[in-house]
């Protein structure tokens, strides 16, 4: 299958988050997509192909305007602030705050646009984020061309951004935005498997009120894991969106049986949408070595993974999300692609 990547998703390089009242390096860094892409060409599980540029409008299609306008010019108005290092928010609009009247304050804003302090906005992030939904688009396109599956290596991930938020190392969601363009393009329905150990909150809030774009995430609790506040099972949707969104949250050191179980859980729900086409926010936190992750998967259920999800006999279309064993990130995200090629030929 083609991969669409760039190198200047290195052009997002976060310098360092909080943990425990210190700031440590970031765990999302640019050797992540590095490592990938070279366990994708060592094992040419498919051509590296560069992304197109794409007008912002279909980024529209899922998030705010004045959000996206934001991004495009934060960097630069924090600069002019004098500022050189990261910008990372420290305050947040939570309830009984007004939403409606946007703050002069660039911090301020930041603030209003963002829900957590983990996502450092650096000088490269916006040109990176955007074409990390460029890379989505292209891979889009390729299967929307009769392609029977594409891999977006998107860095940084998406799926925690919402329309109008960023977080969780977030900015742009490339999967929304990826199965909005396949919506766009004349699907009817399209399903979203959220693999990524962490609930993917931002999609499961742009997508909760519609029926056509179906959310299926296994995810750790988030009664005791990020990002804490959404993600239970009891979130099934909402308006014309009722029974459109299923979560499966695992505890914390859930292995191999209870995650296939959840997989077997959402698969048929899939299945039962009738999709035109499937996107699979593809972290890979899931690994038992992951450091900021509670599952157990072992590095052969990367395989299975893949295998299943051919299964599915869809026009699949992955998109990078997480996973943080950098040494070994490359070797899962190529076994998962390899099993999907052993079966789907
Ligand atoms: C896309 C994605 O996987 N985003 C995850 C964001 C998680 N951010 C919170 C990380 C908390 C880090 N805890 C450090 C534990 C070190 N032992
Ligand atoms: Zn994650």
């Amino acid at each position: 299958m083609d991969i669409f990547y760039s190198p200047e998703h290195r052009a997002h390089r976060g310098e360092f988050e909080f943990f425990r009242g210190e700031l440590v390096p970031c765990f999302e860094k640019p050797e992540r997509a590095d490592y990938i892409h070279a366990a994708l060409v060592r094992q040419e599980l498919g051509n590296i192909v560069a992304p197109g540029s794409f007008p912002l409008d279909a980024i529209e299609r899922v998030h705010a305007p004045r959000y996206l306008r934001f991004l495009e010019g934060a960097w630069d108005e924090w600069a002019a602030l004098g500022n050189t290092r990261d910008a990372i928010p420290a305050v947040w609009p939570i309830r009984g705050f007004r939403h409606d009247v946007e703050p002069d304050s660039f911090i301020a804003r930041l603030g209003m646009y963002s829900f957590d302090s983990g996502t450092p906005f650096t000088a490269g992030s916006w040109q990176a984020a955007k074409l990390g939904a460029d890379i989505a688009l292209s891979a889009q396109r390729r299967i929307a061309g009769g392609a029977r599956a594409a891999f977006a290596l998107s860095r940084p991930p998406g799926h925690h951004a919402g329309a109008d938020f960023l977080g969780g190392y977030c900015f742009i969601n490339n999967a929304a935005v990826a199965a909005q363009a396949f919506i766009d393009g004349g699907a009817h329905r399209v399903a979203i498997l959220d693999v990524d150990y962490h609930h993917g909150n931002g999609t499961q809030s742009i997508f909760y009120g519609r029926p056509d774009v179906l959310f299926q995430s296994i995810h750790g609790d988030p009664k005791t894991e990020y990002p804490f506040f959404l993600g239970h099972a009891d979130e099934t949707g909402e308006g014309a969106g009722a029974g459109f969104n299923q979560n499966y949250p695992l505890p914390a050191g859930s292995g191999n049986d209870a995650w296939f179980a959840a997989f077997d859980l959402a698969a048929s729900r899939i299945r039962a949408h009738a999709p035109d086409a499937l996107v699979v926010s593809l972290g890979v936190d899931t690994y038992v070595g992951d450091p900021i992750s509670k599952f157990r998967l072992d590095a052969p259920e990367y395989l299975r993974m893949g295998d299943a999800i051919a299964a599915l006999g869809l026009p699949t279309l992955f998109i990078m999300e997480g996973g943080y064993a950098v040494k070994e990130i490359g070797d899962n995200v190529a076994s998962v692609l390899r099993g999907f090629r052993d079966r789907a030929g």
